[in-house]
């Protein structure tokens, strides 16, 4: 029996599905928070110019222009919405972060900097496993290893 619901999680369920709402009905959650932005031709891969160009991408998101990128930066709250104005969550303990920015963030110190951003091709390039020049949907979702039988 799990009668007793915590109230926070009746509040994520909420929050939730207001992000839900706000976003498009199609995809209900984004695979990678900076894909978006990387992926220029929303083909769900990173071809070598879209690498070659991600510093830029990335620069782009600066928005106080302090050249490096905040957690908030990273990963805006949705634009509209009376609660809005608090910011993002903070990410629950213990949960890796996403892969792109695990992987942009040498430092692991949750910003990048403006080092970080000028070497993000660089960092990019490491998830090309197959060394094909493209990071493919699979290599931005390594999801679970397959089971050997
Ligand atoms: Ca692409
Ligand atoms: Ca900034
Ligand atoms: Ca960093």
């Amino acid at each position: 029996m799990k009668a007793n619901r915590i109230p926070l999680l009746l509040a994520l369920a909420a929050t939730a599905a207001i992000t839900t709402l706000t976003a498009s009905a199609k995809e209900p959650k984004p695979p990678q928070p900076l894909l978006p932005v990387l992926d220029a031709n929303r083909d769900g891969e990173l071809s070598p110019d879209e690498i070659n160009n991600s510093s830029n991408a990335l620069a782009d998101l600066d928005k106080n222009g302090d050249g490096q990128l905040t957690r908030k930066e990273l990963m805006p709250p949705p634009k509209k919405g009376k609660d809005a104005d608090m910011g993002p969550p903070p990410p629950p303990p213990g949960k890796r972060p996403p892969l792109l920015i695990a992987v942009l963030d040498l430092n692991k110190d949750g910003i990048l900097s403006a080092d970080e951003i000028e070497e993000a091709p660089t960092s990019l390039a490491t998830l090309d496993k197959d060394d094909d020049g493209t990071i493919s949907r699979k290599e931005l979702n390594p999801g679970k290893p397959p089971i050997k039988a």
